[in-house]
């Protein structure tokens, strides 16, 4: 477990969105947990964070298949795809993940993947370059600071 209290995630909560509120306006996003995949808290604690800093979520929660997040992307317009690994099996799920949303017409979407995303432990730079080579724009392979992830996507939104 990472060792967060819930003080900390409210600290967390609002300097995210003390730091973001300002530039943070109509984006969506659409988050969801990829696979048979139960594991539930962070995509919960992310939604939130974004929430917070003025993002508009739409949130798949568990269980969902590639697919889902692309009709979800298209139904709600969405910038940005969040997709959360947990017990691994994102590996197998994601590896045509940006072939997906380009044979829908969403090529140029922002892919990012979190969580615990392969199954036992890798060398972080190997999953990073893994899941880049899949088309996913950012990759946290147990990178639990949202603050971080959020700045990273401010950065990203902004580039277009
Ligand atoms: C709680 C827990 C459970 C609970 C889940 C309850 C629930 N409904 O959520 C229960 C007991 C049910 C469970 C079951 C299982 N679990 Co479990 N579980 C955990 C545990 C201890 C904590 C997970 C958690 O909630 N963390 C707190 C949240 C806040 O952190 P987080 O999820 O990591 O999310 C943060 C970041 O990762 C990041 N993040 C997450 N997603 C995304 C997405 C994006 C886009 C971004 C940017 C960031 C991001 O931001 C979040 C907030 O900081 C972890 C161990 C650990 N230390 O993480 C194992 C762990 C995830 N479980 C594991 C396993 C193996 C299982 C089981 C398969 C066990 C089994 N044999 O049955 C089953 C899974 C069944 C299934 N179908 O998925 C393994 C996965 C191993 C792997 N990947 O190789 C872990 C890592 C334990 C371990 N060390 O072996 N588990």
């Amino acid at each position: 477990m990472n060792d967060w209290g819930f003080n900390q995630v409210a600290l967390v909560l609002r300097k995210c969105s003390l730091m973001h509120n300002d530039i943070i306006k109509d984006y969506r996003i659409v988050l969801g947990v990829i696979g048979d995949d139960i594991h539930v808290v962070g995509n919960r604690i992310i939604q939130l964070a974004l929430e917070e800093s003025g993002f508009h979520v739409f949130n798949l929660r568990t269980r969902n298949r590639p697919e889902h997040f692309c009709q979800a992307a298209l139904e709600t317009n969405a910038d940005v795809v969040m997709v959360s690994s947990l017990n691994g099996e994102g590996e197998y799920w994601c590896s045509d993940f940006r072939q997906q949303f380009i044979n829908i017409g969403l090529g140029d979407i922002i892919l990012y993947v979190g969580g615990n995303i392969v199954v036992g432990n890798r060398p972080q730079d190997e999953v990073v370059t893994l899941f880049k080579q899949y088309g996913f724009d950012r990759v946290y392979h147990q990178k639990p600071d949202i603050s971080a992830i959020i700045t990273d996507l401010c950065k990203d939104l902004k580039n277009g």
